[in-house]
């Protein structure tokens, strides 16, 4: 309207792409909540499994062999940046999951990482070309402070979901909460909801 100045404007007006309460960051920060953890990649390997162990597990060159997709995604921080159009090379969930049984009642997952890191997310989030095991980013190895040699990569979630260090995701027939979750954090999190904390 007219009474608005083009200066107020201009900062009021909302990038389509960034979710409420989000600001845009050009930069590339390090979020840890621990050292960054060094994995030999000969003895590296990723397993899909449930509460009685793994079900199907790749070394480092099985992943990498794999078809891998190159996504190109935006990010979305809980501490409210985001990064658009980051890209990413990947095996996407869907193809690691077709390699193992899940049963009906199994609806949860529960990532792990090299350090003790946890995160939870519904087992249909992993699927439908939403989720990835990462291992490039911007057509280089992923370095190990944002991850590597592999990440999930779960865009459509706050960035916590996106665990570091992936090395185990666990099918669970109950949501067991992973460290941030435990610690405040809504359990889905999904930004354009402004699921940051419990109760939001
Ligand atoms: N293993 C592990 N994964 C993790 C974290 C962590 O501390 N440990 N931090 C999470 C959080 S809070 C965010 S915002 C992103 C940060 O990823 P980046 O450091 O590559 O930006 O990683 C997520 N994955
Ligand atoms: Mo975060």
């Amino acid at each position: 309207m007219a009474i608005v100045s083009r200066g107020f404007r201009g900062r009021r007006e909302a990038d389509p792409r960034l979710p409420p309460g989000q600001y845009l960051e050009r930069g590339f920060p390090v979020l840890s909540a621990g050292p960054t953890p060094r994995t030999d990649l000969s003895t590296w390997t990723f397993s899909i499994g449930g509460a009685a162990g793994p079900r199907a597990t790749w070394s480092w060159a099985e992943l990498t062999a794999l078809p891998a997709d190159d996504v190109v995604v935006d990010i979305h921080c809980v501490t409210k940046w985001t990064k658009l159009d980051t890209s990413w090379r990947g095996v996407s969930l869907d193809r690691l999951l077709d390699a193992v049984e899940v049963a009906d009642d199994e609806q949860y997952a529960l990532a792990h990482c090299d350090g003790g890191y946890t995160t939870n997310v519904p087992l249909a989030d992993l699927r439908g070309g939403r989720a990835w095991i990462a291992y490039q980013y911007d057509g280089a190895p992923l370095p190990p402070e944002h991850g590597g040699p592999a990440r999930l990569l779960i865009p459509h979630l706050y960035f916590w979901k996106s665990a570091k260090w992936i090395r185990r995701v666990d099918l669970l027939t109950d949501d067991q909460w992973g460290f941030w979750e435990k610690l405040g954090y809504h359990q889905y999190g999904d930004p354009w909801k402004e699921q940051r904390y419990w109760g939001d």
